[in-house]
């Protein structure tokens, strides 16, 4: 079978597993090539009291130039966190793809717990709506689905089951052609995601692990994304997506290390994320 490959469309922050520190290692574990296009240097996350930023935002349109000359198929491009001015560009890049059989995934990665991310301000939402439009499949967390959308964020992120429902229907609304609602908390010790795809809904529960730890939602996209690639359906691959950050979760508390701010220990996960996909 020919390898699959995936371009990844976000920031390089070396300190705290996050974007493309996280995307790299899992993707590639998959067995799938994961083509990285860094779109800024951060000595850190955001997540971190202070940070460096370099911006690579004038080099995403000649490196995209560039490979125009060179013979090549991405099956799935995956966006995930973008500076304002970025999105734009990352846009144009997604148009040339989009009558190539290239699936376009987007995790607006802009927001959790009910605000944007430091240094993003109402004009990015903006931004990242005109992105979630050409979408595929979305992925966003009920805080992004709800600015996405202009739905005040209800008490922390709990709400009756039909508020989830009118809110990925709106992210449906906006062009996505597949929204993955994550980060429900319909119940105490559980977390879910609701699918919905402009004609029914499916919803997945699992266990919710104690804690919140940073960059979650970038292990959970990237090994999504992984296993849509290779063939799983939808719901087998956000089970696998969530087994892995469950995996991860434990092992960094078994471990007393990582943390919140550093970001689960999902190092110690992949041997069982390989086994998973081998699976039939
Ligand atoms: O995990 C999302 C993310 C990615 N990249 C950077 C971030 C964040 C979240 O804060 O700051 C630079």
């Amino acid at each position: 079978m020919r390898q699959k490959r995936i371009l990844t469309i976000q920031d390089y922050s070396c300190l705290g597993r996050c974007s493309t520190t996280v995307a790299l290692p899992t993707i590639s574990c998959a067995g799938i090539e994961c083509v990285a296009l860094p779109t800024a240097l951060l000595s850190n996350h955001t997540d971190y009291p202070s940070w460096t930023f370099f911006d690579l935002t004038d080099q995403i349109k000649p490196i995209a130039e560039k490979w125009k000359e060179f013979d090549h198929h991405f099956d799935a491009i995956y966006t995930g966190y973008l500076s304002t001015k970025q999105v734009g560009e990352v846009i144009a890049l997604c148009k040339d793809y989009k009558e190539k059989d290239t699936l376009l995934f987007v995790d607006p990665a802009m927001a959790d717990w009910g605000k944007l991310y430091a240094g993003f301000g109402p004009e990015h939402v903006l931004e990242m709506r005109k992105l979630v439009a050409l979408a595929d499949l979305t992925k966003p967390n009920l805080t992004e689905a709800c600015l996405l959308t202009g739905t005040p964020y209800p008490n922390e992120g709990k709400a009756p089951f039909s508020f989830y429902e009118e809110v990925a229907k709106k992210v449906h609304g906006l062009g996505a052609k597949v929204v993955i609602l994550s980060g429900l908390s319909s119940k105490e010790g559980k977390l879910g995601c609701l699918v919905y795809d402009g004609k029914e809904f499916s919803f997945f529960e699992g266990d919710r692990e104690p804690g919140s730890y940073h960059g979650t939602g970038d292990l959970f996209s990237s090994a999504l994304i992984s296993a849509i690639v290779l063939g799983k359906t939808l719901l087998r691959s956000i089970e696998i997506a969530h087994r892995y950050i469950v995996t991860s979760i434990h092992e960094t508390l078994a471990h007393h290390q990582g943390g919140k701010i550093y970001g689960p220990m999902f190092e110690y996960a992949l041997p069982e994320f390989i086994s998973l996909l081998r699976e039939e």
